[in-house]
């Protein structure tokens, strides 16, 4: 029989809840923390979805992309990660820029509007390199917004070229960088930091480097790595520093929370995450980082039709075509290397949304 002392606290509780949500008041670190140990899913998502049709309508969005990973050679070796290797391990590679000019080439007849470029911190790269491949690709597609490189990156080349973090972004700036992708934020917590990913910048060093990009008025996106040892406190700390930034920036663009997927990793030992995590992350983060516009279901972490459910809690973006993705895949993902356009507009219209192909900066793209 249902007790209904738990219906009565339940009730009690997404009624406060509503009620901050409806009246723009802002969900506290308490709140957060609540909201994941209730497993009262539908209501969560139910919440997230009025705090989405607030700042997004009917509207969903995604975008013709193409994703370039130039090296998968890293120094880093977090033990999340599937896709980097050492240099003379046979599956180690690194891309020239001719290499790069091909893969623009491959589908220069396609209309992408937006080329998102990450890679691992390969040091037989110098910071010219990196230059290089930003004009080279500007030459050869002058429209489409160059989204590359994490904080992470940012960092390391500000210390292989002995520059300033702002004069690194200045340069990358002036040879053509546009944006930047949410990577490299993991989970900002120095514990897991400390004993998953002990040599890639701290929490607070991202934070610094992100703030230091929008202080030079490019916009970026903020990831959270969840699924694998952190706690539900650690994640809404998490959001709680994107939130801060967010307030004193206004820098960010999108938040995509990105599910551990652990096969070919050190963690292998560990499950996937679940629908119901997943589906609650994105509804969480959709109702704590109410400074955020826009909150993606990545397609390629959780799957397309997963994606497309999310669309009902809080996710109004299903990111792109993409067509060559490696990160996740090295991971064991078991999702399609890319979509088509058609595919996608059919998930979010059989959604009951009205489908809107974007540019980076959520400019609809006739
Ligand atoms: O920083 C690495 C994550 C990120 C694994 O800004 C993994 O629009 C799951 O940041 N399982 C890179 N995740 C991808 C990324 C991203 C993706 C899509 C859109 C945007 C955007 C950014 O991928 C890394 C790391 O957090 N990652 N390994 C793994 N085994
Ligand atoms: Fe290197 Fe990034 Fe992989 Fe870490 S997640 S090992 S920094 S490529």
């Amino acid at each position: 029989m249902l007790k209904k002392n738990n219906l009565n606290i339940s009730t009690k509780f997404f009624a406060g809840i509503k009620d901050k949500v409806v009246n723009g008041i802002r969900l506290t670190v308490e709140d957060g923390i609540n909201l994941y140990k209730s497993p009262d899913l539908i209501s969560i998502g139910a919440l997230a979805d009025y705090a989405r049709k607030k700042k997004c309508g009917n509207k969903a969005y995604y975008i013709y992309n193409q994703h370039i990973n130039y090296t998968n050679i890293c120094i880093n070796q977090c033990l999340f990660c599937a896709y980097s290797r050492k240099k003379n391990q046979p599956e180690a590679f690194l891309y020239s820029i001719e290499d790069i000019k091909q893969k623009i080439y491959e589908r220069i007849d396609e209309p992408i509007t937006e080329l998102h470029i990450v890679g691992g911190l390969n040091p037989e790269l110098d910071f010219n390199y990196y230059l290089t491949m930003l004009k080279t690709i500007k030459l050869i597609r002058p429209n489409a917004v160059i989204k590359a490189f994490t904080a992470v990156e940012i960092d390391y080349l500000a210390r292989i070229s002995g520059l300033s973090i702002q004069q690194v972004i200045k340069k990358l700036k002036q040879a053509g960088l546009d944006m930047m992708p949410g990577g490299g934020a993991e989970v900002l917590s120095d514990t897991i930091r400390k004993k998953l990913f002990p040599k890639k910048i701290s929490g607070s060093k991202w934070l610094q480097v992100i703030k230091a990009v929008h202080k030079e008025k490019i916009k970026t996106n903020a990831t959270m790595l969840y699924g694998h040892i952190e706690t539900i406190e650690e994640r809404i700390s998490h959001l709680i520093q994107l939130r801060e930034l967010q307030d004193e920036t206004n820098g960010f663009i999108a938040f995509i929370p990105l599910a551990f997927h652990s096969q070919n990793t050190k963690l292998s030992r560990l499950p996937a995450t679940t629908a119901v995590d997943d589906l609650k992350t994105i509804a969480i983060s959709r109702l704590m980082l109410d400074n955020f516009n826009h909150i993606k279901a990545y397609w390629v972490m959780i799957g397309a039709k997963l994606a497309q459910t999310a669309l009902f809690f809080g996710a109004d973006d299903l990111d792109g075509t993409i067509i060559e993705e490696k990160i996740t895949h090295f991971a064991g993902a078991k999702t399609a290397k890319g979509l088509t356009e058609e595919y996608i507009k059919n998930l979010i219209v059989k959604a009951g949304l009205t489908p809107v192909c974007r540019d980076s900066f959520y400019n609809p793209v006739a």
